[in-house]
């Protein structure tokens, strides 16, 4: 008898850990109604090295985003020589598990290919852009949901950022962009994508921007505010005027990268550099072990206030996209400030659900 307790008690814990799992909702079940829930894939989980994280997605996400594999850099690393393995079997994974993709990127003027760096001639940046655009949209043509086909070609006043793409074709090349993917990528929908655009002064240069194309006669299906905010600082109103001064042009509203710092940000400080010293790199860094319950808490109210508002629109947003599946994938663990810990997403870094999830969770009333 007493022998057998173990094996009664183990079986019973197996039992109630299944059952636990099994009662986790499904942030893609939840909002099946409202809007498609997305995440950023990384090269690890697309090879398959991540299987926890793999069954998370399966089981929570209904889209994913590739976090760098179709980006120039990787896709086109020389020039007219690409490499589509990981793009690959992410469009394998998506469909096997029927899971919309949206391709990121295009055109950004970031992690382009090292043969572009020092390009000096309008032609050959002309010709990089037709055939990259080209080359890559009709590839995934109906493979892909849709593509990000210019990302972040706003300054933060609204002008055009001055990157190789406007200095060596001018200003037309984003309405140009629009047009070659149009043509490669017929049955793929066509967005473009930044942050900081529900800021008023680059939200009126995206809103020109787009209208730009629109009168041009080239299709643009919608419009990706990225989302890296700070927990406890939302800038709330600014996101519900977004909302509805793009869907009033016509075209899906999404967030794309969604993602709260819980961290404070140098930049912030009157004093650049105290990231420099050791007193500023533990007052940077300041929950190395976990979140005390205190912010975990702010982080869980400002998302359910998100989602609050995002349920509210739910007829002009299309999809909601996390940039990550756990704190532990991140970007936010290296930026500004390498070697940080951040806990920016629903999920801890192991994967367990946190008081946010169950806050954005309960913004749905069924
Ligand atoms: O999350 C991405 C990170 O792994 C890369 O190192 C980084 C390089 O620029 O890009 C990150 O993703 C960015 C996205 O592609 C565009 N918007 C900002 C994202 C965070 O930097």
């Amino acid at each position: 008898m007493i022998k057998k307790l173990p094996l009664i008690f183990s079986v019973s814990a197996v039992l109630f850990v299944g059952t636990a799992i099994a009662q986790t909702p499904s942030l893609k079940d939840v909002f099946k109604k409202e809007f498609l829930i997305g995440t950023a894939m990384n090269a690890q989980q697309i090879e398959g090295k991540d299987t926890a994280a793999d069954r998370l997605i399966k089981q929570q996400f209904n889209a994913v985003t590739p976090e760098n594999c179709m980006k120039a850099e990787i896709i086109q690393p020389r020039w007219d020589t690409y490499n589509f393995d990981l793009a690959d079997k992410l469009v394998a994974f998506a469909k096997k598990n029927n899971i919309k993709i949206n391709a990121h990127n295009l055109i950004w003027h970031s992690q382009l290919p090292a043969f572009m760096h020092h390009m000096q001639s309008a032609d050959s940046v002309r010709q990089y852009f037709v055939n990259h655009i080209t080359k890559v949209a009709s590839r995934y043509d109906g493979k892909v949901y849709s593509w990000d086909v210019v990302n972040e070609a706003l300054n933060e006043d609204g002008t055009l950022r001055k990157d190789i793409f406007l200095d060596k074709l001018g200003d037309d090349y984003i309405v140009e962009a629009f047009r070659l993917a149009q043509k490669a990528a017929p049955h793929t929908k066509l967005y473009y994508n930044d942050y900081n655009i529900e800021q008023p002064k680059k939200r009126a240069g995206a809103i020109a921007l787009i209208k730009k194309i629109q009168a041009a006669g080239v299709r643009i299906d919608g419009v990706g505010i990225q989302g890296h905010w700070k927990a406890g600082n939302v800038p709330m109103a600014d996101i519900e005027e977004s909302i509805k001064e793009y869907s009033a042009l016509g075209i899906e509203v999404m967030f794309t990268e969604l993602d709260l710092s819980v961290l404070p940000n140098p930049w912030d400080k009157v004093t650049a550099d105290v990231s420099a010293t050791t007193e500023g790199s533990a007052k940077m860094n300041p929950y190395t072990k976990s979140l005390p319950d205190s912010m975990q808490q702010v982080l869980a109210k400002s998302y359910a206030d998100l989602f609050t508002l995002f349920v509210k629109y739910k007829k002009d947003i299309s999809r909601v996209t996390f940039w990550g599946v756990d704190d532990g994938q991140s970007w936010l663990n290296g930026f500004p400030i390498r070697g940080r810990t951040n806990y920016p997403l629903l999920f801890d870094r192991n994967l367990k659900p946190k008081p946010a999830f169950f806050r954005v969770i309960a913004t749905v009333k069924k």
